[in-house]
């Protein structure tokens, strides 16, 4: 039954909506910034803390993976990272107390908006078996519960140990290290849900999973294709990068279902012309194509490259390519029929993309969830790494492959080891370096996690951050995984809904964020961070920390380690957590590109990581070379009466954390549960704007998920799309759809109808 909006949340969920603006950033963007700062941390702590961020002496932005210019503006920030800071550095706090006044049960009937606006969660907390709420316990009675249980696991790969990509290089190092003494690659992370297909296609064709441009590349592009991607919102600093390139004579072509406010004109606050004037235009040609096209897309204009005269790059194919041959007879096949009905463009679109590309020798293409949460995301990077192949935009500089990355350290956790399938190198020299033998058996990613915790052969489950049961696929069935662990174990800074869906026992661990001073035995440490594009930097917290009961990550893991492995761990964990440098010391001798790690990261602005493809061109694949591909072209079908969802995130929302119930560039104020469809689809599907309907996903197994009471918002996406946020839509999402290959989630490619109450 379609239904109203769900009760019972003291924050009431009611849409308005206005028309979508054309324009980001500018005075408006300060406004918020400070008002949402000054609501968390007042009028004084928000100065103070929003000087340093991202400052060479100061904390990396806790906001995004994008990198930091070279010369910094005093205010090196933009709204969304300021909201991400205001959040962490919020005076208000969660004690004992509100766990008494609070059961599970209650917690658990509770929004993810209102749980994380309780404040900073100040000591470690303990749901006994058979309890109905969370009481305090002392650190070293917790690291006691978690090794009773981890000792009465059957085997070490009952466990599984998630991370979220905000934490540090230092404590991700430890965590595969204890988990791997411990006896498990069982190392999932939010990476899994996130730019994992980007990892999987471009190692396998330019032989490393991350991108190949710097910053000043995209300042010196003649042609940037946004793809998949909303920079305004979720990556707002990269907006002064597309200005700059703008400013050099860049054009930017814009992929995407919805008409992004911050792809369209940018207006700076840091320069006088952003402030008061106009601001910049950015997209010179936006291609609004059909959810899953964009491999269509690709594959056609590679097609129109090889048909037109001396397109192709030939001596780049010769010398440094693998696999021509059979991708050009593949792309010489692809047919315009096909491609116009899975991009849902015209033919003089993409005849006019095809000229700018031929018109420019530097070419970038970024792209972020857009391209990597469909079915075949894997071949559709593929393809466009064979798109910048064939005119050798690959190791030249203002060209290449820009995957932009999500979690401000998702990118250097995987660096430091986080991953469930790990190469036999690193394991070599994690052996050689610590004196154990490591698991080499391959372990379980998110998605494989959910099925273990569900079929019981997983058990315990520890989380370094995040939102593990609002973030991942399938809500309820993961929910019902996840109350089936015998232990769960969140290591957080606020509360989420995964402290509520709980294992027989569970345990938060509270921890120190990004913006706070840590202070060990060996004096006051700071830790370092890798950006999307592998510049590692120093991070240093400079407040007072939220509670004199919280330990650092690093800390945590230490004694817990020490606890769990005992005599039997050679590891100088005690030392680790004294002096951090002690870690850096033993990551320069594991992780290649890291050597002399200490010193170089010391320097102001950090150093960068060696890049073969970018810096040489040379691409350490099996063939030794940059491998073209020649998947089938695919693309979502989508049944009569049927519209194909994404679900993706507003203005107001890091992930699972809600800052507030605005989506301002998209008009829509005060509500979450909104559903985006073309006015044409909705005429014809007879949905009236500000009517309700109930979100039903259709998988191929013949199930059905709901998500109930969606306002119906008449909105300019692509034809045959819709929209909605995430993770409200999770519940729609099975768990069985995952991407070929990397396995992530297709949340942003779901088959679902629109129901309303009939006329009766
Ligand atoms: N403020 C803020 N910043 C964030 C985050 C946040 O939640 N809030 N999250 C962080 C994280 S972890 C990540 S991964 C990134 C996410 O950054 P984004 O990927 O920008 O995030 P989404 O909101 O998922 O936006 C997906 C974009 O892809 C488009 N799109 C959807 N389907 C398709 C398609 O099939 N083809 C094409 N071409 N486009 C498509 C959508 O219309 C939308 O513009 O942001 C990071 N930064
Ligand atoms: N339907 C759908 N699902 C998606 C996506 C989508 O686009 N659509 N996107 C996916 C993507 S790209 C990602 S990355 C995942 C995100 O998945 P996660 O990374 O698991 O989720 P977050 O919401 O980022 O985690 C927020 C929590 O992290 C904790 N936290 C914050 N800072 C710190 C810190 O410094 N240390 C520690 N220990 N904890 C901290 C807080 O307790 C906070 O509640 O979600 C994925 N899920
Ligand atoms: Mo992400």
């Amino acid at each position: 039954m379609a239904g109203k909006p769900p009760a019972g949340d003291p924050v009431q969920d009611a849409p308005e909506v206005g028309a979508p603006q054309h324009a980001a950033a500018g005075l408006p963007a300060i406004g918020h910034t400070l008002k949402a700062a000054q609501r968390q941390m007042g009028v004084r702590r928000t100065a103070l803390t929003l000087l340093k961020v991202n400052q060479k002496d100061g904390f990396d932005c806790p906001g995004c993976a994008w990198p930091e210019p070279d010369r910094r503006h005093a205010a090196e920030f933009c709204e969304n990272g300021a909201k991400a800071v205001a959040e962490e550095a919020t005076l208000r706090r969660v004690t004992p107390d509100f766990f008494a006044a609070h059961p599970v049960a209650d917690l658990a009937a509770r929004s993810g908006y209102w749980l994380g606006q309780q404040g900073r969660i100040t000591q470690p907390m303990y749901l006994a078996e058979g309890a109905d709420r969370y009481v305090p316990v002392p650190w070293e009675r917790a690291f006691d519960i978690v090794a009773e249980e981890l000792h009465g696991l059957g085997s070490p790969d009952e466990a599984v140990f998630y991370t979220s990509g905000r934490t540090s290089n230092e404590a991700a190092f430890l965590y595969q290290l204890f988990a791997r003494e411990f006896g498990t690659n069982n190392l999932p992370d939010c990476s899994n849900m996130c730019h994992e297909s980007s990892g999987s296609a471009l190692t396998g064709t330019l032989g490393i999973g991350k991108g190949t441009v710097l910053l000043e590349d995209l300042h010196r592009a003649d042609l940037i294709i946004v793809a998949g991607q909303n920079p305004g919102t979720n990556h707002p600093r990269m907006l002064s990068a597309l200005e700059k390139a703008k400013a050099g004579g860049a054009r930017i072509i814009t992929v995407n279902p919805l008409p992004e406010a911050g792809l369209e004109r940018f207006r700076n606050p840091q320069t006088a012309r952003g402030l008061t004037g106009g601001g910049t235009a950015l997209t010179d040609l936006f291609l609004q194509i059909r959810i899953g096209g964009d491999q269509a897309l690709f594959r056609t204009l590679n097609r129109l490259i090889l048909e037109a005269d001396g397109a192709v790059d030939e001596e780049f194919v010769a010398e440094h390519t693998h696999g021509f041959e059979e991708f050009a007879a593949a792309a010489r096949a692809q047919d315009w029929a096909e491609t116009l009905r899975a991009t849902g463009l015209s033919r003089p679109a993409v005849e006019q993309a095809l000229r700018m590309v031929l018109e420019s020798r530097r070419i970038i293409v970024c792209w972020a969830m857009g391209l990597t949460q469909h079915k075949h995301s894997v071949p559709s990077i593929q393809e466009i790494v064979n798109f910048l192949l064939l005119r050798g935009n690959i190791g030249r500089p203002g060209a290449g492959v820009c995957p932009v990355r999500g979690h401000s350290n998702v990118q250097g956790d995987r660096t430091m080891g986080i991953f469930e399938r790990p190469s036999p190198a690193f394991l070599d020299a994690l052996e050689r370096e610590f004196g154990f033998a490591p698991p080499r058996e391959h372990g379980l990613d998110t998605v494989r996690s959910i099925h273990a915790l569900r079929d019981g052969s997983a058990k315990v489950f520890f989380a370094m951050g995040g939102n593990f049961v609002a973030a991942s696929p399938d809500t309820e069935v993961t929910e019902a995984a996840m109350r089936r662990a015998r232990l769960t174990v969140h290591v957080s800074t606020k509360l989420n809904r995964s402290h509520a869906v709980t294992g027989t026992r569970a345990l938060i661990l509270p921890t120190l964020g990004r913006t706070e001073r840590d202070l060990q035995g060996g004096g006051e440490q700071f830790v370092t961070v890798e950006d999307s594009m592998g510049m590692v930097h120093a991070s240093r917290g400079r407040l007072e920390p939220a509670s004199p009961h919280l330990l650092s990550e690093p800390a945590i893991v230490c004694r817990l380690a020490r606890r769990v492995l005992g005599e039997e761990s050679r590891t100088p964990w005690e030392e680790f957590e004294k002096d951090y440098a002690r870690i850096r010391d033993r990551v320069s001798r594991v992780v290649p590109g890291f050597e002399d790690f200490e010193a170089r990261v010391r320097r102001p602005g950090g150093f960068t990581l060696p890049n073969a493809p970018r810096d040489d061109r040379r691409f350490p694949t099996a063939t030794g070379r940059a491998n073209f591909t020649a998947a089938p072209v695919e693309y979502p079908r989508v049944p009569e009466g049927r519209l194909l969802l994404q679900t993706l995130r507003s203005h107001d929302q890091y992930n699972t954390t809600i800052y507030g119930l605005d989506d301002r560039y998209r008009g829509i104020r005060n509500g979450r549960r909104v559903v985006l469809v073309n006015p044409e689809d909705a005429a014809r599907l007879g949905l009236a704007d500000g009517s309700y309907a109930d979100l039903v996903s259709e998988w191929r197994d013949g199930s059905e998920r709901r998500a109930a009471g969606f306002r119906v918002v008449h909105y300019p996406t692509a034809r045959g799309c819709a929209a909605a946020y995430y993770p409200e839509t999770n519940v729609l999402v099975p768990l069985e759809a995952t991407a070929d290959t990397s396995n992530t989630p297709t949340s942003k490619s779901l088959v679902v109808r629109l129901e309303q109450p009939g006329p009766d």
